[in-house]
């Protein structure tokens, strides 16, 4: 039961879409990366650097995997103040996300705030070099195990989609195709109240409590496994079909 709680995460993404989310400074080609990723133009692209001032979503499939994709305004200090108004709903995102985007150009790394935005994310973060069809800068700052792409050429972006998907959903993807998984909140409860029950009877045990009357704790840990396996009682039944049909009539 603990192995299958801990597909959990995963699984419920399987359902919702993983929260992905497109960071980073102003003109870094956010827009541009988020289109490429979706297949389409649906966030406006421009060589203005603030030009995203609201956070877009979209769903998308990446390597077969369900994803939310957003995008975000650039982050940056700004007199602006709609564009300011931007830059919190991104952070607000972020907080959020599943998985975070970070996108820097190629030569921009010394001054961008590429550390410092890491250590504020709870969520793993893919640092990938943008524009990498534009000529090196006299700056190399490009790591050699960085990530780099270019929506001009369509360099990178297999690898990119690869890591994605890896990052989000690499727990599913190292089980075999017929092992479970948890994709339902309710199915997760259950399974955390007959876990935690079979805890209790084993510590009751443990403390010399007689089996029979320790036992109460294995009859609870069924009855939230009922819950799983779909054990219904005629009130549900009842419930479903009242909800579900027009009986008025
Ligand atoms: N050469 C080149 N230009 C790019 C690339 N990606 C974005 N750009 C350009 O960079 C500018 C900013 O792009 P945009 O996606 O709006 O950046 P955002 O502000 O981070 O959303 C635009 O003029 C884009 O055409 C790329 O891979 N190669
Ligand atoms: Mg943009």
């Amino acid at each position: 039961m603990a192995r299958l709680l801990r597909t959990a995460p995963e699984g419920e993404r399987l359902r919702e879409g993983a929260l992905l989310v497109i960071a980073g400074p102003p003109n870094a080609g956010k827009s541009s990366l988020f289109n490429a990723l979706l297949g389409r133009e649906r966030a406006i692209v421009t060589e203005v650097p603030g030009t995203t001032r609201d956070a877009i979503e979209a769903y998308a499939a990446i390597d077969g995997f369900p994803f939310r994709l957003v995008d975000t305004a650039g982050l940056r200090d700004s007199d602006d103040r709609v564009e300011r108004l931007g830059i919190e709903v991104s952070w607000k995102y972020l907080e959020a996300a599943d998985l975070v985007l970070y996108c820097e150009e190629a030569g921009d790394a010394g001054k961008g705030m590429g550390d410092a935005f890491v250590s504020r994310c709870r969520a793993p973060v893919v640092i990938v070099r943008t524009k990498s069809d534009l000529p090196p800068s006299d700056r190399p700052t490009v790591r050699p195990s960085d990530l780099r792409v270019s929506v001009v050429t369509g360099d990178g972006l297999t690898e990119l989609r690869h890591r994605l998907a890896e990052v989000a959903f690499g727990k599913l993807l190292t089980l075999g195709d017929v092992e479970p998984v948890v994709t339902r909140a309710r199915h997760r409860a259950a399974l955390e109240r007959a876990v935690a029950e079979l805890d209790e009877f084993a510590a009751a045990r443990a403390a010399g409590v007689e089996a029979a009357a320790a036992a109460t704790h294995l009859r609870a840990a069924v009855l939230a496994l009922d819950d799983l396996i779909g054990v219904v009682t005629p009130d549900d039944v009842l419930d479903r079909v009242f909800a579900s049909f027009c009986v008025g009539k």
